[in-house]
């Protein structure tokens, strides 16, 4: 999808050997590592990454902070904390806007033109994946829309192939 000058797609990978300016990590509050994209992120960043995230006092669910990207390819961390699904009428839609509207706001606080996001809340979390892709879809675009000079590109990176074929029909069927 195009967006005035900014694509935004969905690729299928391992996020953290994708050299965009900044990426996204599906942190939990303590901000201290964790598993799934949260434990592989802080894997290859290295402890100095930690060390940065100590600092920082936690993350509330639907915030987010940014760390340098140490020995990752990506130059900056945005870490936000997704919310646990638990049936869908306890605010996690919103929540999940959220994350995703305050991420892309750091990332153009810091320059970042290219930004890449994985499935937030769609792992441990247990956030049905059609209902996050429209989500991740439909606020990244408005996010470009805020924010037209902002961002190259804007890539929902998926881990496995189910979700990226989700993640690319709310590409194609967002309005
Ligand atoms: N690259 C891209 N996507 C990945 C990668 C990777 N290397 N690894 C996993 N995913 P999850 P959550 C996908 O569980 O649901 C942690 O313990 C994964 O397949 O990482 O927000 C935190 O500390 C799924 O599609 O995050 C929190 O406690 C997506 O990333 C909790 O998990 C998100 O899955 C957060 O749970």
């Amino acid at each position: 999808m195009i967006v005035g000058q900014t694509q935004i797609i969905a690729k299928q990978g391992n996020i953290t050997k994708m050299p965009f300016d900044a990426i996204v990590n599906a942190a939990n509050s303590s901000l201290l590592g964790g598993g799934g994209v949260d434990g592989a992120i802080h894997r290859a960043a290295g402890p100095d990454l930690e060390f940065e995230c100590r600092m920082l006092g936690g993350c509330k669910t639907g915030q987010a902070k940014v760390t340098k990207g140490y020995r990752l390819p990506a130059a900056h961390i945005i870490h936000t904390v997704g919310p646990v699904w638990r049936g869908g009428e306890n605010g996690e839609p919103d929540l999940l806007v959220n994350c995703y509207r305050n991420s892309l706001t750091r990332a153009v606080e810091i320059g970042a033109r290219s930004v890449g996001i994985p499935a937030i809340s769609t792992g441990i979390y247990s956030y049905p994946i059609d209902l996050a892709a429209n989500i991740a879809v439909n606020t990244s675009r408005e996010l470009v829309l805020e924010y037209p000079d902002a961002f190259d590109c804007l890539t929902l990176v998926c881990f496995d192939e189910p979700t990226l074929i989700l993640f690319q029909h709310a590409i194609e069927t967002s309005a």
